[in-house]
């Protein structure tokens, strides 16, 4: 994965243990190679490929970190400032989606699974889906 420049962001790396016909064993640790402390985890699967897009919002306190499990995407990110695409190939190498950040998930392989792990519930009163109430939040110092 190329280095990740926009803020409240960052490349996770899981362990990982390649038992050759056994399989490989992925290991995530909250508040170890995992930077939050875990209450919900959400996947996503069922993508119609190119057709689909999902994300564009920010969250305002939220801290998540996304991770493909199966297949790729490409992850759109946003700090209001910088914006950056990374592709998500590796199941062992996630990306933190820190609070005001803008993202976008889209260019799904057909097979493609992700998993999101995150530091609190679902809260709709935490989501930014306005582009420019975004923009106006981070140019406020909200961020
Ligand atoms: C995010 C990106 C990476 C719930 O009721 N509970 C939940 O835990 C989640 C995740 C969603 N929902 C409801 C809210 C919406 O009515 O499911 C519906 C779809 O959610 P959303 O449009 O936010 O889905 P995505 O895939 O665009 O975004 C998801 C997460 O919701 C979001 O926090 O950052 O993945």
């Amino acid at each position: 994965m190329q280095k990740i420049s926009v803020k409240n962001s960052g490349e996770i790396r899981l362990q990982t243990f390649d038992d050759r016909r056994d399989g490989r064993l992925f290991i995530g640790e909250a508040m170890k190679n995992v930077p939050l402390k875990i209450k919900r985890f959400y996947f996503i699967n069922g993508l119609m490929g190119k057709k689909s897009v999902r994300g564009r919002h920010a969250h305002r306190k939220l801290e998540q970190c996304i991770f493909c499990l199966h297949g790729s995407f490409v992850l759109t990110l946003d700090d209001g400032a910088r914006k950056q695409t990374v592709t998500l190939d590796d199941p062992a190498c996630g990306v933190r989606l820190g609070r005001m950040l803008w993202h976008s998930m889209s260019g799904f392989s057909k097979d493609c699974v992700i998993l999101v792990v995150t530091d609190d519930y679902y809260k709709e009163s935490d989501y930014i889906r306005n582009y420019e109430d975004f923009i106006q939040q981070v140019k406020a110092g909200k961020r």
